[in-house]
């Protein structure tokens, strides 16, 4: 059966985190949508000294961290082949090897320079309502997908078939963007020497997945990105281009839905969104400048300043809704530590109305007033707390008033960034 983590509200949920911790028992853990954008954090302690390392993953599974543990690139994910070798030598240089245990799908999409470069010319036309994005690429490869005239990781290994399609790839770029600086033929060169190099990483994913369920291996799927960057399901413009939901695993990996066995939503205590969009319980005031310092709230993969504001059960239901999760991490709970009075945003309310779930038509959550419900903190540190029963009345109180009004238990709770702060409700 396979286990699914989920973003589930707008990123950086702490999930590379929960991966790390779930795959030391895990024989594969696979990415199935987004691309280098994401950016999942581990801390661990390395080595006999036990010395505290951290790792920051963008198109490699968290999981590969466990030296037992093989890591999959799914058809579903778009790669930037540069970019996999520069992550893969940089956790060689920080002692991981994962090179015999790294595979990656021939269908996957590949994403060029030159799909960077128009990610950030879109950003630049689109003036004062950019998206905010990780200017990775990430959107004009997937168009390109969706517009049927993407290259994929197979292409690479028809030289003069990819340097055909290439060309006129680019062409077509020039022709919408201008003659943008772009080495077109150097670049063909250069994904030549990057084919060889890459040719060992290249697997069928689907015949590999599906071997190792029959196998009954344990498999992980470690989401990217979250709920509401959903292209569907997310606040649309301001989203990714990726499907990070539920369905995505099955898109992204081949697989049926009836082999994902427990899927957990990864959910900050407050909320963070970095980029820009709607974000209707941020705060723009000092209970936000706290969630941003105590929480170092910065991007993982551009170092922006993330926009921080409480924890949103609105957002977390529609977000349920639509991934089922079957239990959920609250994550970065030590960060409410030091305040008095915690807030959760319960309804939005529109002309004294309530609505029903999460509007899909901007200008309508534009209009939104959010309700709170306000709980009393529990002002002692956690982070050093070893099991959930230890954790202050007040604190386990935040935590059921969350499981009540969702319906859907905590299973796990963060308490730091370490490996070791992660308390597990028995
Ligand atoms: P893109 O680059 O096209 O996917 O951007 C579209 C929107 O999606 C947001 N996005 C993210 N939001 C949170 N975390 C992400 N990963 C990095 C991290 C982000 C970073 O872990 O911190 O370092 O800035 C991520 N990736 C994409 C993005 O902000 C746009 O709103
Ligand atoms: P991801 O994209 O969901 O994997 O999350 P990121 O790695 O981008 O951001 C989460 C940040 O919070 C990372 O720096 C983690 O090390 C850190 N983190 C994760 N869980 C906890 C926690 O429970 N407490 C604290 N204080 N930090 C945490
Ligand atoms: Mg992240």
């Amino acid at each position: 059966m396979i286990t699914v983590v989920l973003g589930s509200q707008w990123g950086d949920e702490g999930k590379g985190k929960l991966v790390d911790i779930l795959s030391g028992k895990m024989d594969v853990c696979a990415r199935c949508a987004g691309g280098n954008n994401a950016g999942h954090t581990i801390v661990v302690p390395v080595g006999p000294e036990k010395v505290i390392t951290t790792y920051a993953f963008h198109l490699l599974p968290s999981g590969i961290i466990n030296p037992k543990c093989v890591g999959l690139i799914g058809s579903g994910v778009v790669v930037h082949i540069p970019s996999f070798f520069a992550e893969l030598d940089a956790l060689q240089a920080q002692g991981l090897d994962c090179t015999n245990r790294l595979f990656i799908s021939d269908r996957a999409h590949l994403v060029f320079d030159f799909h960077q470069i128009v990610d950030g010319l879109k950003e630049v036309e689109l003036g004062g309502s950019s998206i905010g994005t990780t200017k990775k690429g990430i959107g004009p490869a997937y168009s390109g997908k969706a517009s049927r005239s993407g290259l994929r990781v197979h292409h690479l290994f028809d030289h003069e078939q990819f340097a055909q399609k290439f060309r006129k790839i680019v062409e077509g770029r020039f022709k919408r963007y201008g003659n943008f600086e772009y080495d077109t033929e150097g670049e063909i060169q250069r994904y030549k020497a990057l084919a060889n190099r890459l040719k060992p990483f290249v697997v069928d994913s689907v015949v590999y997945v599906h071997k190792a369920l029959s196998e009954r291996k344990n498999v992980l799927v470690e989401g990217a990105n979250a709920l509401m960057l959903d292209l569907d399901f997310g606040t649309y413009p301001f989203v990714t281009s990726s499907s990070t939901t539920i369905g995505g695993v099955c898109t992204g990996l081949g697989i049926p839905p009836k082999m994902i066995g427990h899927v957990i939503g990864v959910m900050k205590a407050y909320t963070t969104r970095v980029g820009g969009g709607p974000f209707p319980s941020e705060q723009l005031n000092d209970i936000g400048v706290h969630f941003q310092e105590v929480g170092r709230e910065y991007g993982t993969t551009t170092g922006r300043r993330r926009r921080c504001g409480w924890l949103d059960l609105v957002v977390m239901k529609h977000s349920c809704l639509i991934n089922g999760y079957d239990s959920l991490n609250l994550t970065k709970l030590d960060v409410l530590d030091d305040l008095a009075e915690i807030k959760v945003g319960v309804k939005y309310m529109v002309n004294g109305e309530e609505l029903l779930g999460f509007p899909a038509d901007l200008s309508v959550l534009a209009a939104v007033d959010v309700s709170y419900v306000s709980l009393p903190g529990w002002k002692s540190p956690i982070t050093s707390i070893t099991s959930f029963d230890a954790l202050p009345d007040n604190c386990r109180n935040y935590i059921a008033f969350i499981e009540d009004f969702l319906g859907i238990p905590i299973e796990w709770v963060g308490v730091g960034p370490g490996r070791e702060s992660m308390l597990k409700k028995e």
